[in-house]
């Protein structure tokens, strides 16, 4: 059995963050959604069950806004604007599996009826609540969360915010999250990021507050309880990862849910590590597996941010530079629980001397010789051969078992590494074995013929 074998009873499902739909995408969500890709096509090649979610979020403050500003009825500004992440994944090869839109009516019915459950059960309150509410991350901080007036996240305006509202109890749950992810220590991914949710639950957890007054906004799922209310955007929100795949199943008919990978930026990372579980808790349905939570690309020093204005448009340079190239540059160049800037000069570097020298120079010189000397064919496997062969079929069968062991565990930096050096070891063993000056003598075809199988076969790995 090869590496790459069927195995049967592996199930890997992996969600991307559902995209805000109220402008276009740029280079840090390729990035996200790359990585799913990446990870649900080596999936697929190990033989696993993949299911690949991706999606975009379309409901909120933000979303309502967008649709206003550009005269609008928030409808039609997400039936358009939700189409350019779909436009963006088909430009970047992404091999979806589903796209959810929130705005989806099987969505809607899934989150009311969790919503309706927990207010049955008593788990979620009307209360009075006054608080700092910052539009641009669409939650309420406290006092002390502050840094200079101004939400931490984001460094926006915060108001000042006096309503009734509908609340769920997460703090019950702070003690039962605690010890899930002390006893799981891959739960939360890279380990940083664990600390800092430890962190963060070593303060006193409050509760969530889950509605919106229809008065301030009424671009929301309304509350199955009390129609002047509508659903928070991030209630709604997290629940996609499970009303996607609620009337679904692996092939094998288990259930697709809990998911085994969710991958997102280390800006939603208390979201999705903190209050996604507790709501699972309340709900009493079984916890994501991971949540892994990558860096930031920078531009120009800062986050890539729409409202930033330093978001890199991958198109552009899909384009000019290919696909291959731009999915080799995004994933080779963050590593893991890092931040990565991007700038054009470092996207040619690196694409010029991994891809163009390395890559480039190793096929085109197997590439040659297999047209020039063998009318284009691979020739077969040499019955006997020499120890550069040995080595360099060692290299090979290591790298393979190397990489796969780190794309496994989402280093993929590294994994690119290794490829690159199996690669440059390529080009040491041509220039070594030197099939030009083989190629002068015909008493020499069979020793040709070793040379560039060894060197065509580990290229093809
Ligand atoms: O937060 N570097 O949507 P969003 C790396 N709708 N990744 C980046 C990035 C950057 N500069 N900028 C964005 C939302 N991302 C919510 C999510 S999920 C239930 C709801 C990526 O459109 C990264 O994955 O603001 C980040 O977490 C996500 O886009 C935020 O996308």
């Amino acid at each position: 059995m090869g590496p790459f074998s069927t195995m049967s009873g592996k199930h890997f499902y992996v969600t991307t963050p559902i995209y805000y739909a109220n402008d276009r995408p740029h280079i840090g969500h390729a990035y996200t959604t790359l990585l799913a890709d990446v990870l649900a096509r080596y999936h697929r090649l190990l033989g696993y069950d993949v299911f690949f979610l991706t999606g975009t979020d379309e409901h909120g403050q933000k979303v309502e806004q967008a649709a206003r500003k550009r005269g609008v009825s928030p409808e039609e500004h997400v039936k358009e604007y939700h189409r350019r992440f779909k436009d963006l994944w088909q430009r970047l090869g992404i091999e979806y599996d589903y796209f959810i839109r929130t705005t989806d009516k099987d969505h809607k019915e899934f989150v009311q009826k969790c919503l309706q459950q927990l207010y049955d059960r008593g788990e979620i309150v009307l209360r009075e609540y006054e608080g700092w509410y910052s539009v641009s991350e669409e939650r309420f901080f406290q006092e002390d969360e502050l840094v200079d007036g101004k939400d931490p996240v984001g460094h926006k305006a915060v108001e000042w915010i006096s309503e009734k509202n509908y609340f769920f109890l997460m703090s019950k749950y702070q003690k039962r999250l605690l010890a899930h992810i002390e006893g799981n220590a891959d739960f939360i991914q890279p380990e940083s990021r664990r600390n800092e949710v430890l962190g963060f639950l070593r303060q006193p957890l409050g509760d969530l507050c889950i509605s919106r007054p229809r008065t301030r906004l009424a671009w929301g799922i309304s509350l199955p309880f009390d129609p002047d209310f509508v659903t928070y955007v991030w209630f709604d929100a997290l629940l996609n990862y499970e009303s996607a795949v609620a009337a679904r199943c692996y092939p094998d008919g288990s259930p697709l849910w809990p998911a085994t990978y969710h991958l997102l930026g280390k800006d939603i990372l208390t979201t999705h590590s903190v209050y996604w579980p507790t709501i699972l808790m309340a709900l009493g349905h079984p916890l994501p597996q991971h949540i892994f939570a990558h860096g930031w690309w920078l531009s120009k020093g800062a986050k890539q941010s729409k409202s930033s204005g330093n978001a890199v448009d991958p198109l552009g340079y899909v384009d000019e530079y290919g696909v291959d190239a731009v999915r080799y540059f995004l994933l080779r160049d963050m590593v893991l629980g890092q931040d990565a800037s991007f700038s054009e000069e470092q996207f040619k570097e690196r694409i010029n001397s991994d891809l163009a020298n390395d890559l480039g120079n190793a096929l085109q010189r197997v590439h040659v010789f297999l047209i020039r000397s063998l009318g284009g064919k691979v020739p077969l496997p040499p019955a006997q051969s020499g120890a550069d062969e040995s080595d360099l079929k060692a290299f090979t069968e290591e790298s393979i078992s190397r990489v796969k062991e780190l794309i496994l565990n989402l280093r993929l930096s590294p994994a690119l590494e290794a490829v690159t050096e199996m690669v440059r070891r390529v080009n040491r063993y041509l220039e070594k074995r030197a099939p030009w000056q083989v190629a002068k003598d015909r008493d020499l075809q069979e020793e040709l013929n070793t040379i560039l199988f060894t060197a065509a076969e580990a290229l093809r790995c």
